[in-house]
């Protein structure tokens, strides 16, 4: 008996050991995308033979915070990938040693004399040597932050699986500040943001420092990010006052060894608000003492602050203009408080008025165009990739070559605050490429935004890409799978905005999700269409600005009335019974003329102009003739039936890759498509409900009428849409 219960306890606790190390098991195995695209998942043969003998020791000192972030980073990469823990040594004992450091750090890296000045302050080698005649691959830089970006490039090379056996490869970056814009506030909302709270945790700052910082700032070194405005454009000053800037520089002290600045926004009236003073006019002695003490008093928290960013007259902010004064007064007012501490201003282009009766889209442009040359040096523009706002797409913005004496940042949203928020999957490096490769023809042919950016069109000083940040507290930081996609590209691009959409997707889908052709060739054409499939069933054809009212979620064509006209929707799209569009030719608002001569042709003839921004430009006739033969009415219907039918192909693409994918991820994003689909059909069947009160016109043969009344679409209120504040 006793036996007998003995073994049945034996058999018990044996049941026991097994269920928990299953439960172990799946709990390992399970991924809720935490990991990003540094997912160092243990490679399969034949890669992990052929790329283990290439990392059999690891040769360098890590002598500084930076350096050892980059082993740690190699340390941690090779024992996932490769499930070997390589030996940290100062030299080079056996065979495939990975050697990292600069020439300062490293006597093998001396030893090898490598031209590194080329690279500049952050570019590296990767390159395949012999050391004392044995084979070692190298990673070597000027600067230990270039160390650190070749660490990551090295891995990302197993990640997807490329030949490490011959490298002969350098890379350094084209744009100098690469720099994400939080738009998150002090009480942990976040403007737009769609991935739950603010990652920053002010009120536990700076006492507590959550590792997810580390991992934050470890993602961002990956793509080459170097800078972050940790708050919101919309600025609260108290951000500037003491107890705020130990926070902030007790963020700065986890970014800095990854090369990351911190910047802040400033409000332009903080020298009223926390500053006791009774004017914020930049003119004013009295003002301008302010700010330069306060950046003084910034400088002594955080010796490497980058600088500021400013939104000024533009929704509602205070600026300059409220006490008369230019943009130019404002800016070169603050940028001289910075200088002293090689401080930048970023000043934002986003402004528009609303007592301003010219077309909104025409606002940017006359405002700053006459300022050009008058910016101070450590002055940059920022500018947002079109002339409205963050649409699913626009046409370039016209600033772009247009000052050729300023400095102009681009600007991009990451967060999708008009593309569907976190579920819809639209993969953004293709609207950002197609903003990147237009071409201004401000100096001929070839023109193009990308060379704006890099510097190179004009001669910048400064140069610079922004990107809205999609990231917030959410285990998967950005609220979906895919949309880590977006912050991977923006980081990508910033770094080298010549990298082509489908790379970049590839790249990321490999080390997101794995390198089975089965998954990867699939997975990225369903991104590289996605974005058009959403541009298709929200605003085809060039509409825009066509969302709900207040917190953007969902179509809101039929909105109008309320405190400004160009937060309407009918604003926009001027549909009545002959017809649709935005006249900006020059019987209308002439806004093409701000293009150079070659494009505002183009823009300004609606033969000439591309189908995809022709009711960005023209207002025309419902029964107009498109390209295809059909008449104006016909195509935006079949366009928004277009755009539902390419979700649903994507969901079938999606549900073929679940051999491949974790389950917990697969089934997030298989929701998230479905509900993707879902919202699709209400933006096809509610602007066709709507905008078929003007056309009179039947849907064309084999279209499904829509599915409810155009009432009941009106009729839907989301209070609470994410967001909004
Ligand atoms: C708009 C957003 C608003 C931002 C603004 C901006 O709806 O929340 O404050 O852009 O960029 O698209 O300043």
């Amino acid at each position: 008996m006793r036996s007998g219960v003995k073994s049945v306890g034996r058999r018990l606790l044996w049941l026991a050991l097994l269920l928990g190390s299953v439960v172990m098991a799946s709990h390992a195995m399970a991924e809720d995308g935490y990991d990003l695209w540094l997912r160092y998942r243990p490679l399969e043969s034949p890669a992990l033979e052929r790329y283990r003998p290439l990392a059999a020791e690891l040769a360098g000192t890590a002598n500084s915070p930076t350096l050892r972030a980059a082993a740690a980073e190699l340390q941690r990469g090779l024992a996932g990938l490769l499930g070997v823990q390589p030996p940290l040594s100062e030299r080079v004992s056996r065979a495939g040693a990975l050697v990292f450091g600069t020439p300062s750090s490293s006597d093998i890296v001396k030893s090898l004399n490598l031209d590194l000045r080329a690279l500049g302050a952050e570019g590296y080698v990767l390159r395949s040597a012999s050391v004392a005649g044995r084979r070692v691959t190298v990673i070597a830089a000027a600067t230990d932050v270039g160390v650190l970006y070749g660490a990551f490039h090295y891995l990302r090379l197993l990640q997807t699986r490329a030949d490490v056996s011959r490298l002969e490869l350098s890379a350094s970056p084209r744009v100098q500040t690469r720099i994400l814009n939080h738009w998150d506030n002090l009480d942990r909302t976040v403007e737009r943001g769609y991935a739950g709270e603010s990652l920053w945790d002010w009120h536990k700052l700076p006492d507590y420092l959550d590792p997810r910082y580390t991992d934050y700032a470890r993602a961002n070194a990956s793509i080459g990010i170097n800078a972050t405005v940790l708050t919101n454009v919309n600025a609260n000053a108290l951000v500037l006052t003491p107890a705020y800037l130990e926070k902030a520089a007790a963020l700065a002290g986890v970014l800095r060894p990854y090369g990351i600045r911190v910047y802040l926004t400033a409000r332009f009236s903080a020298p009223i608000e926390i500053g006791g003073l009774a004017t914020a006019d930049p003119l004013d002695p009295a003002v301008a003492k302010w700010w330069r003490d306060k950046m003084a008093e910034i400088y002594r928290h955080i010796p490497d602050f980058g600088g500021l960013l400013v939104k000024a007259n533009s929704e509602g902010q205070p600026g300059p203009q409220d006490y008369g004064r230019s943009h130019a007064d404002g800016a070169n007012m603050l940028a001289d408080a910075l200088a002293p501490h090689r401080g930048l201003l970023m000043w934002r282009a986003f402004v528009y008025s609303h007592e301003e009766p010219d077309d909104r889209a025409k606002q940017a442009y006359s405002e700053f165009v006459p300022l050009d040359g008058k910016f101070r040096d450590n002055v940059l523009l920022q500018v947002k990739n079109g002339a409205i706002d963050f649409q699913p797409r626009e046409p370039f913005h016209p600033l772009f070559g247009a000052m050729p004496r300023t400095p102009l940042m681009m600007e991009f949203q990451i967060t999708k605050e008009y593309l569907g928020f976190a579920t819809h999957l639209a993969y953004l490096a293709t609207m950002y490429r197609e903003t990147l490769d237009a071409d201004t023809w401000r100096k001929g042919r070839g023109s193009t935004v990308e060379k704006v950016i890099d510097g190179s069109l004009h001669g910048y000083r400064h140069t610079g890409m922004a990107g809205v940040a999609n990231i917030g507290a959410d285990r998967n930081w950005t609220g979906s799978q895919f949309d880590q996609a977006n912050w991977y590209a923006f980081g990508r691009l910033a770094w080298d905005p010549g990298l082509p959409a489908q790379a970049i997707a590839e790249e990321w889908t490999r080390m997101t999700f794995g390198n089975e052709p089965a998954l990867v060739q699939p997975v990225v054409s369903m991104m590289m269409g996605s974005r058009e499939a959403v541009v298709d069933y929200m605003t085809p054809l060039g509409l825009h600005h066509l969302m709900g009212r207040g917190h953007h979620y969902g179509p809101g064509p039929w909105v109008e009335g309320g405190p400004r006209a160009d937060w309407t929707s009918v604003y926009y799209h001027r549909a009545d019974r002959n017809g649709i569009g935005f006249d900006r030719t020059a019987r209308g608002s002439n806004a093409v003329a701000q293009y150079a001569p070659q494009v505002a042709v183009q823009f300004g003839d609606a033969r000439r102009c591309p189908e995809q921004f022709l009711l960005w430009f023209h207002h025309l006739p419902w029964d107009y003739r498109m390209h295809s033969g059909r008449t104006l009415w016909d195509e935006l219907v079949v366009t928004y039936t277009r755009g539902v039918q390419a979700v649903s192909a994507m969901r079938d693409t999606w549900a073929a890759t679940a051999p491949y994918v974790d389950a917990e991820r697969h089934a997030q994003v298989a929701a998230f498509l479905a509900i993707q689909e879902k919202e699709a059909r209400w933006w096809r069947d509610a602007s066709i409900a709507y905008f078929q009160t003007f056309s009179g016109r039947p849907l064309p043969a084999g279209e499904a009428a829509p599915a409810h009344s155009l009432d009941y679409y009106k009729s839907l209120e989301f209070p609470y849409a994410p967001g909004h504040h």
